[in-house]
């Protein structure tokens, strides 16, 4: 039985997902130019919730005011028209020529009071179509020569960036959140905050950085070679999960957005069981967009666009069932005990205890049984097992 996608899933693609015309650095675009007045219609016919862009992507770099007020407002019709939201919006800060040396961090200073401008101005029309969360993904924020960049000023600008954004926002009341969008490289040879854990670092520096978090995408951190759950846990933990962009990646190399599940699907799996029953109880940990960031196959027509829009979110529905099957298993629950999953929550120290309780408690290290517990057998196999089972849809 296939499960059918509805609003309340809260699926949203970026217009440039469906919309890529899949022109690579290699090829010419195999698909002609998309409507985005038709992607919203057809997103919402097959289920998803909302749509998100960049400022590009609906308005082209360099229309006058005439068109852009006719863009936009084409593309509120299809809103009403649906009934489809936009939750996120972000600023194309990397496409034109203007920002080949970055747009925040670029060594000429002209290039980034332009950027901040551009970004005030889609900060605007954010605000009016109602997203809740503003992404920032430094695409080309980074170098190829480590003689060509200063990265500690390059980081205190980019810093600069974020803290002015922050203020705009706030003195302007618009109650946007920022997410910075992690990435290794691709297209600069090497990227300024390449992992989650670079952006969370960065962020504690920043003046606003309560209203600042993460939008992680699985295949920008599995270039990386970082385990994507390990990643959105520590969001997760520091509070910084904003946003999410669920996508494919097949190891390190180039930056594949693979439909989400067609990369690595047993992560994919443990991915969406954190985020459906990571919570307390059980529940969800993270309630915002399921967001889909990925490119429908080059080799495609137009079929393969709507079927690869699809498959991003059955997908999704059909491993939030096998991981609910998985928690709900009897046979899984005892494994879980028996390999003491639960016993990780439980403080290493008793309360009040301290270092001097610890250094009183012989049992802790002077009677300690170092081999008999080094002998004991944490069950790990069998509960992989178990998962893999479930995943696959055996049990
Ligand atoms: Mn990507």
């Amino acid at each position: 039985m296939i499960v059918a996608p509805k609003r309340e899933d809260h699926f949203s693609f970026g217009l440039w997902t469906v919309g890529w015309q899949a022109r690579d650095p290699f090829g010419d675009p195999t698909r002609p130019w998309l409507d985005p007045v038709e992607s919203v219609h057809r997103l919402s016919e097959l289920g998803a919730w909302g749509v998100t862009f960049h400022d590009d992507d609906l308005i082209p770099f360099g229309a006058d005011e005439a068109e852009r007020e006719k863009d936009i407002l084409r593309f509120k019709e299809a809103l009403a028209e649906t009934g489809m939201v936009v939750p996120m919006m972000t600023t194309n800060l990397f496409t034109h020529p203007v920002f080949k040396d970055g747009a925040f961090t670029s060594n000429d200073r002209s290039v980034r009071r332009f950027a901040l401008r551009k970004v005030v101005r889609n900060l605007d029309l954010a605000a009016e179509l109602g997203a809740a969360t503003y992404v920032f993904w430094g695409g080309r924020e980074g170098s190829e020569s480590d003689a060509a960049k200063d990265v500690r000023s390059a980081l205190e600008r980019y810093r600069e960036a974020i803290d002015t954004l922050a203020e705009y926002v706030t003195d302007r009341g618009y109650g946007i959140r920022f997410a910075i969008e992690p990435k290794p490289n691709e297209p600069r040879g090497d990227i300024l905050l390449p992992t989650v854990g670079s952006a969370l670092a960065f962020i504690s520096t920043l003046e606003h950085s309560g209203m600042v978090g993460v939008n992680p995408e699985v295949g920008h951190e599995q270039m990386a070679n970082m385990n994507f759950v390990h990643s959105i846990s520590q969001a997760l933990w520091q509070g910084k999960l904003f946003h999410i962009d669920l996508n494919g990646q097949r190891g390190p190399k180039f930056d594949q957005d693979l439909v989400f599940g067609h990369g690595d699907l047993l992560n994919a799996f443990f991915l969406v069981d954190l985020l459906e029953n990571g919570g307390p109880g059980g529940a969800p940990a993270y309630d915002g967009p399921r967001h889909f960031d990925y490119k429908p196959l080059r080799t495609d027509g137009a079929d393969g666009v709507w079927e690869s829009a699809r498959a991003n979110m059955v997908t999704y529905l059909l491993l939030k069932e096998r991981a609910a099957a998985f928690r709900a298993d009897p046979e899984v629950q005892e494994a879980l005990a028996a390999s003491r999953v639960a016993e990780l929550a439980q403080p290493t120290l008793a309360p009040g205890e301290g270092y001097k309780g610890l250094l009183a408690d012989r049992s802790s290290y002077e009677d300690f049984d170092v081999e008999a517990v080094a002998s004991q057998s944490y069950g790990f196999v069998r509960l992989s097992q178990l998962a893999l089972e479930h995943a696959v849809g055996a049990r």
